[in-house]
């Protein structure tokens, strides 16, 4: 049995982490039994979330559990593509997750009325002595991450700029598709759902979130999708 570690639901997302979301929906998508847990990041092999253990092994993010899916379970999540379709999946996928993260991360880490109502949250359970400077120093350390990247050494509004163009792009390359490269879902399904829901989320109030709003077929996309990996019980 595959357990996947998690951050759990929140911010009305299957989890805050679409890296997390992306697993699971590879999971979903895959067939295969697993269980979901709530995970914590110093077991982590690469000190984050999401990492599966399988017989005793870990292994750690989403993209080396789909290669896991691929080479040890035979699934190719991809078989129906072209090879310039298989191209273009991916591409659209690392923008999401090298350029977009960033700029989600931004949204919601440094802008402060986002923070409070969201990633302060994972803080609760530190001893109130010690939580302020705990998330002092994780801001910190996210802000640093953010300037190592780059995004961080743009201002707000050029990180909208960049974080929109992402988002102009994939609604390009989705139009009017039931899924991103045609009539039948790929592996790069799982990560533009879990992207495009975590900038669509109501919970946060981001420019980036209304910008997607207007992209229609964006909508569309997150709530059928929704629907299908995780149907109302
Ligand atoms: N490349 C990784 C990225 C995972 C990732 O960035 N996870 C974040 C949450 S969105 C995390 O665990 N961050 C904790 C940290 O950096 O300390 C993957 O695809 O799984």
């Amino acid at each position: 049995m595959i357990t996947l570690h998690t951050f759990g639901p929140m911010f009305g997302l299957p989890d805050p982490s679409p890296f997390v979301t992306k697993a699971d929906v590879l999971l979903r998508m895959s067939g295969l039994p697993f269980q979901s847990v709530i995970g914590s990041l110093p077991p982590s092999p690469k000190g984050k979330l999401p990492y599966i253990e399988v017989n005793g092994r870990k292994l750690g993010d989403s993209t080396f559990l789909r290669l896991y899916l691929e080479r040890e379970h035979g699934i190719d999540f991809d078989a129906h593509l072209s090879a310039a379709d298989k191209g273009v999946a991916w591409s659209v996928e690392k923008m999401l997750e090298d350029n977009l993260y960033w700029a989600i991360v931004h949204a919601r880490w440094v802008d402060d009325r986002n923070f409070d109502k969201g990633p302060r949250k994972f803080f609760d359970g530190v001893p109130a002595p010690l939580r302020p400077f705990v998330v002092w120093m994780v801001r910190r350390e996210v802000a640093r991450n953010l300037h190592g990247h780059g995004m961080g050494r743009h201002s707000r509004d050029e990180i909208v700029v960049l974080g929109n163009r992402a988002i102009d792009a994939l609604a390009s390359v989705l139009g009017d598709k039931p899924y991103l490269m045609g009539a039948q879902r790929c592996g790069a399904d799982a990560t533009v759902l879990a992207f495009i829901a975590a900038v669509l989320t109501p919970f946060f109030d981001t420019p980036m979130r209304h910008h997607a709003e207007a992209h229609e077929n964006l909508v569309r996309y997150r709530d059928r999708l929704l629907a299908e990996f995780y149907p109302a019980p």
